[in-house]
């Protein structure tokens, strides 16, 4: 679809960026908190980049008021954080923490006062180590009350003061890195023990929406999906089919149970005829079909071009397979002793030639986030917040103390561009939050892949001073947030 001119974007549009608890906030046993899985998982020998943890990550916890007075030089309108679960109920059911919760209601004022909205994440992946312990984690019905009372306890500290709240951060990505691919906490690698963990998850997730359309009827909640729209390799009616298997596989599977309640029917078929299709009670059926989210985060990196399955495929050997990537997160490709899976008789994933890729190898897709906006808003009809957006990349800190990253600054325009064509084809959208404010502690790739509009003083090795230091992008950022968008043609 091509214009003369595109649509502005909306006057209440919140230009935003994101962070996660355990990635920025340090202050691991501060103040009562408890450890949740990730304090025990980066420990672990091999598990982590170079061993880094989010011990001190960028001490976000002690300097939050520096970090807001940055936003608000910025003119960011929205900021997206998550609550560290056992922060505030330190065994993740029992008693409250008051002084883990005043910090989160502390951190809610503190950007409120500076112009700032607030966003709130209630699960980004660090879950409480005596749920896991006690219960087994998310593969237990067990842990539905525990989550349900903290999430209670947030809904009534904060209330109102919030009017944006996501559920679940990329559902898809941390079942998959933590039941399948062992490369998240709780390092498994079973595919019928993911589904069944996914399917409580679901369940976690409506009760928590339903709780919340309860408690605070003015204030609109959803989860943050990892969406990438999948494509054929080209035209050959096998690839075509190939990649409706795969968006099945990799989108629907959630999307439908978040938006419709029920799961897409030829992938639960697929994993039927495997014996590892979750348990879904009629019980579960009405819950599931009774919580409506408001909106629906998504988060885009890329997507991902399949062929169809190698066991019939026989006539295209001549591209490349996408090999497995343990610090990928996205349309992962099962290999050797993985073979079983059930996507390898549904599509096979390769390499876009038509795209170029990050230096951590992530494919660049700009014109994807625009396919993605759409599908997304074509299929569930309901009004997106893009949660997450950004490019990881090496910075360099410059003897004159800036930071040149016009690579990100391309990345993040190019993808910004192709949004506004998106809110021009008709997709109603809320907002735009890059990945991320600050530089913060990649999961599995440490200090070195850096994703901040703010440069942080520390690497790997050593916490050096923690110094904030806005990098080219902010001015961009800021420049571009002045002018609503306006410049990004
Ligand atoms: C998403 C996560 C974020 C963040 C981002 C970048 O999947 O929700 O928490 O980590 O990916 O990922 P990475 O740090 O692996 O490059």
């Amino acid at each position: 679809m091509f214009y003369e001119k595109l649509d502005q974007f909306p006057e209440s549009f919140l230009w935003g960026a994101a962070s996660a608890a355990y990635q920025v906030e340090g202050a691991f046993d501060a103040d009562g908190k408890g450890p949740s899985i990730w304090d025990e998982f980066s420990k672990i020998p091999g598990k982590t980049f170079k061993g880094t943890n989010g011990d001190v990550a960028i001490d976000h916890y002690h300097r939050y008021k520096e970090d807001v007075a940055l936003m608000a030089k910025m003119g960011l309108k929205a900021y997206r954080f998550s609550v560290a679960w056992s922060r505030v109920i330190p065994d993740g059911e029992g008693e409250i923490n008051q002084a883990g919760l005043q910090f989160y209601v502390d951190l809610v004022d503190e950007l409120i006062a500076n112009g700032v909205e607030p966003v709130l994440t209630l699960y980004h992946w660090d879950l409480p180590l005596a749920l896991q312990t006690k219960y087994g984690g998310w593969e237990s019905r067990e842990i539905i009350p525990a989550f349900k009372k903290y999430c209670q306890a947030l809904y009534e500290a904060i209330g109102d003061k919030v009017k944006h709240w996501i559920t679940f951060n990329e559902q898809n990505v941390f079942t998959a890195m933590g039941y399948r691919w062992e490369t998240h906490p709780p390092k498994v690698s079973d595919l019928k023990r993911m589904y069944q963990a996914n399917h409580v998850i679901n369940l976690a997730n409506a009760e928590a929406i339903n709780l919340f359309h309860d408690m605070l009827p003015n204030g609109k909640i959803g989860p943050s999906f990892g969406y990438g729209p999948t494509y054929g390799l080209n035209a050959r009616p096998e690839n075509i089919l190939a990649a409706a298997n795969s968006h099945e596989f990799n989108n629907s599977w959630w999307m439908d149970v978040y938006c419709k309640g029920t799961y897409p029917k030829f992938m639960y078929k697929q994993l039927e005829r495997l014996g590892i299709a979750p348990e879904v009670t009629p019980a579960d059926h009405v819950l599931l079909t009774s919580a409506k989210p408001d909106f629906l985060g998504i988060n885009y990196y890329h997507g991902g071009t399949v062929r169809e399955n190698r066991i019939e495929n026989t006539s295209e050997t001549d591209v490349e397979i996408k090999e497995f990537s343990a610090t990928d997160p996205y349309l992962m490709q099962p290999k050797d002793e993985q073979a079983q899976s059930p996507e390898i008789p549904m599509f096979e994933t390769v390499s876009n030639p038509h795209l170029k890729t990050t230096e951590w190898g992530w494919e660049i897709d700009p014109v994807g986030f625009r396919v993605a906006l759409r599908e997304v808003y074509a299929t569930y009809d309901l009004p997106i917040f893009v949660t997450e957006n950004g490019l990881g990349a090496i910075d360099i800190l410059e003897e004159d103390g800036s930071v040149q990253d016009d690579v990100r600054i391309n990345y993040l325009n190019e993808h910004i561009l192709e949004m506004r064509k998106a809110i021009t084809d008709g997709v109603e959208m809320i907002g735009y939050c890059a990945w991320s404010f600050t530089d913060l502690l990649s999961w599995l790739n440490g200090y070195k892949k850096r994703y901040g509009f703010v440069y942080v003083n520390r690497d790997d090795e050593s916490e050096k001073d923690l110094a904030r230091i806005p990098k080219k992008s902010f001015f961009w950022y800021q420049d571009l947030i002045a002018q609503n968008g306006a410049n990004i043609n």
